[in-house]
């Protein structure tokens, strides 16, 4: 834990402070906007602006609920970051406010200590637990409902292995203070938008197994993305399809690059039985045990496909 406040400490900075930029990492999820949009809800007496470099994806919408995020023209006397392990995650707005942020909020393993105050839990699920903790008292239905969502959305609807007995508890205390769980949860996971829903189908009707059912394989080149009207955006949760099917211990997706013909993008993830930055340092990659990804150049996507598994080989057998 690189903290060097403490929670009471944070408290005291944020009931001493009235007029603070809230700064979210940029490509924005429910996590980062909805812990700053709880601050900001829990404290309407104050001048309080959040800020994302990013524009907000129309699905989370209903978080900002209108109010701008955009870079502000004034000033403000603090500044503050939350759910951004390290500054260059928040673009823009880092480069801006970089050498003058106080405070830094944040819930990952690593990262960079870029604030004056730096207050770290490792250990907790999302950064909107967090928040809670600090702002407990001061609830109401909007404070509520934001953190609900960050809570939600990053515990992918309570389900991960990061949720512990007390997100439990503090999910059931935002909903006692009016957090609205069955609207925000269908917004966060029921309202998929149709070129995701284009990207699933292509994606079951490519898939493929390899190594009896242990390997999932889902392709999609540059034309097939186009022909469907998908974006890289509606591919970000593809990875997810393999990782539901029983028996499969490694997923894989590879994707043609866009604008790179003849470039694949390969991403794996696996079950704890196969090392995938094993199989992608072959390939020119590395990441984590269980999340890696690397690249390949071939002539079409069936030889990338077919590189792809003479490395999976190497490693699993
Ligand atoms: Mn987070």
């Amino acid at each position: 834990m690189n903290s060097n406040i403490t929670l009471e400490g944070v408290r005291g900075l944020l009931d001493e402070w009235n007029d603070i930029l809230i700064i979210t990492h940029c490509n924005p999820d429910a996590d980062t906007l909805g812990s700053a949009f709880g601050i900001k809800n829990a404290y309407p007496e104050k001048n309080i602006r959040v800020v994302c470099a990013d524009p907000i994806p129309d699905r989370l919408k209903f978080i900002t609920d209108g109010e701008p995020t955009d870079i502000p023209e004034e000033e403000y006397a603090h500044i503050m970051t939350v759910d951004c392990a390290q500054l260059h995650l928040t673009g823009e707005a880092g480069r801006i406010y970089g050498d003058r942020i106080e405070l830094k909020i944040d819930h990952h393993r690593t990262g960079d200590n870029y604030a004056k105050y730096c207050y770290v839990e490792d250990t907790t699920g999302s950064a909107g637990e967090i928040i809670y903790k600090i702002v407990k008292d001061l609830l109401n239905e909007k404070a509520a409902d934001s953190l609900y969502a960050a809570i939600s959305s990053d515990t992918g609807c309570f389900r991960y292995s990061n949720v512990t007995a007390d997100t439990h508890r503090v999910a059931a205390e935002l909903i006692e203070a009016g957090a609205d769980s069955a609207r925000i949860n269908a917004q966060l996971f029921e309202n998929k938008p149709k070129a995701e829903i284009a990207a699933t189908r292509l994606a079951l009707n490519n898939l493929r197994y390899y190594f009896d059912g242990r390997v999932a394989l889902v392709t999609f080149t540059n034309s097939q993305k186009e022909d469907n009207g998908i974006d890289d955006d509606a591919l970000g949760g593809i990875s997810s399809i393999t990782r539901e099917i029983e028996g499969v211990e490694l997923g894989i997706v590879i994707k043609e690059k866009t604008d790179k013909d003849g470039l694949y993008k390969i991403s794996m993830r696996s079950t704890e039985t196969v090392d995938c930055s094993a199989i992608c340092k072959l390939l020119g990659g590395g990441g984590h045990m269980r999340a890696s990804g690397g690249s390949v150049s071939a002539e079409s996507i069936e030889e990338a496909a077919e590189l792809t598994m003479n490395a999976v080989r190497e490693i699993i057998g």
